[in-house]
């Protein structure tokens, strides 16, 4: 565990339940979700928009909370985030809660088990002196009618509550977090429906030394993708993966973390077929409009592959794989590439330079603050026997070139004028944004927003994209159709 802070190993030894006497069974955390949590648990003191400074006992304090915007509407997801205080650690066995309700106090959404946190680091495994961010993204039924709702938080382990000692509480152990407005669309109209692709905020870098290490206090701070996720259906992916992303004025930053018990790849040569074995991969559409989309792949061996298409899988079979990006890339493994002795998984750092983009029609430029690009990343994990794969976003047919289904990479930089956020319902007004804001036309926002119309695929496509297959099958030189 090269890349591994000593705090993460405490983290490990502590949800293993070492010392502690568990009653639960509990296990280490892998690679992929040590990198997962990493941003959420620190030493340091926090400052929430929100104060509660609620006291449970003498042990864990609740300090407050941020939220993604000050109105929640039915159907739309808020994020809040719950700034704990760790002050004496707990025994195995206590976990969080969250509980919506209405106005006649009556519970309508559990989320206790909403958020890296509550998925991977539970109030039992805590240590004095941390500070937890439990940032949670919950969702209000589209049926809501009521005006306002309320969030209520706690411990709970078996039977007990935490017992709260100071603060604001229901008098039932339930910190009082939170009371918001809830309305539904001016005029009536309906909200503006959730978008079915993921959306991440890629932040600045700075002082990245592409080595095969996340380890810079970039990387530490940046969030990671959602779970990855089964290619054809959305489902859990078998195997973990954390990806993060971070730009500056140069580069796209790119890390994957992956878990891979067996690793193998034999490819040597830039353009060699990656993906026959194990890659992670990058698909990147700038304009998101389908034409012009690029991929890379890194082996672990850090071998490359890249190519560029002008329109979906246009030219075949694999693209201009003439064109090589500006690539620095570096990979760390976690075990023996390519024997027979089992694996932990390998990282992969890579700095992309826009520069790489200014080709193919239409030619991109660097982002700015506040523009979308999409893109979509994958994992393509060679086993013993057969192979499979992870995404970020899914395509949902057994095809990774699916532009419409590309994820939205926002590009943030809080040194430009606060920027509107996605999904929030609460975008900054025009008169809140500085000169350097750059928003995109509401034409073209909205393009983003929804299926591409201009890629049209042809029948061929058609009948190859439609049939389920375990993971990618690339056509290659051999194979141009495969399966056909
Ligand atoms: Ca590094
Ligand atoms: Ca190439
Ligand atoms: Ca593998």
């Amino acid at each position: 565990m090269t890349n591994s802070k000593p705090l993460f190993v405490l983290l490990a030894l502590a949800v293993a339940g070492l010392g502690f006497g568990c009653v639960e069974k509990s296990r280490d955390l892998t690679r992929s979700e040590r990198e997962r949590l990493e941003p959420y648990v620190t030493e340091e003191d926090t400052d929430p928009e929100h104060d509660l400074n609620v006291e449970f006992e003498d042990k864990i304090e609740l300090i407050g909370y941020d939220l993604s915007s000050e109105t929640w509407r039915p159907g739309q997801t808020l994020t809040i985030t719950w700034h704990w205080k760790v002050k004496r650690s707990l025994e195995e066995g206590w976990r969080l809660f969250t509980h919506v309700t209405d106005a006649s106090g009556a519970n309508r959404v559990n989320a206790d088990v909403e958020g890296v946190v509550r998925e991977l680091y539970q109030p039992g495994a805590w240590k004095a002196g941390e500070t937890i961010k439990d940032e949670q993204t919950i969702t209000l039924p589209a049926e809501w009618t009521d005006e306002r709702a309320s969030v209520y938080v706690g411990l709970w382990n078996g039977p007990h509550r935490l017992r709260i000692t100071s603060g604001p509480s229901d008098g039932e152990n339930r910190a009082r977090g939170l009371t918001i407005p809830t309305p539904r669309a001016a005029g009536g109209a309906e909200a503006p429906p959730e978008p079915t692709v993921p959306s991440i905020d890629v932040n600045r870098a700075s002082d990245i030394t592409i080595d095969g290490k996340l380890d810079e206090p970039s990387w530490r701070s940046a969030r990671a993708t959602a779970a990855f996720v089964k290619t054809m259906d959305g489902s859990p992916a078998d195997f973990g993966v954390t990806a993060k992303l971070l730009w500056d004025d140069e580069n796209l930053y790119v890390g994957f973390v992956v878990d891979d018990d067996y690793l193998k790849s034999e490819f040597d040569e830039r353009d060699d077929h990656l993906w026959e074995q194990d890659t992670v991969e990058v698909m990147l559409d700038p304009g998101g409009d389908g034409r012009n989309y690029f991929e890379l792949q890194v082996s672990p061996q850090n071998v490359v592959f890249d190519t560029r298409y002008d329109t979906r899988r246009n030219p075949g079979p694999i693209g201009h794989a003439d064109w090589n990006a500006e690539i620095e890339s570096a990979v760390e493994v976690e075990g023996t590439v390519n024997d027979d002795d089992e694996d932990e998984g390998y990282t992969v750092e890579m700095a992309i330079s826009w520069s790489s983009f200014a080709t193919g029609n239409p030619p991109a430029t660097k982002p700015e603050a506040g523009q979308v690009w999409r893109a979509n990343l994958y994992v393509m994990d060679a086993r013993e026997e057969g192979s499979r794969a992870a995404g970020w976003s899914p395509p949902n047919v057994g095809d990774f070139h699916v532009p419409n289904r590309f994820g939205n990479l926002r590009f943030v930089d809080p040194t430009v004028a606060r920027q509107p956020g996605p999904n929030t319902g609460a975008a900054a007004a025009p008169s809140a944004m500085g000169p350097a804001q750059i928003r995109l036309p509401p034409g073209v926002a909205e393009r983003l927003q929804r299926p591409t119309r201009n890629v049209v695929p042809n029948e061929a496509d058609e009948r190859r994209v439609n049939r389920p297959q375990a993971g990618e099958v690339m056509p290659t030189a051999e194979n141009p159709r495969p399966g056909q």
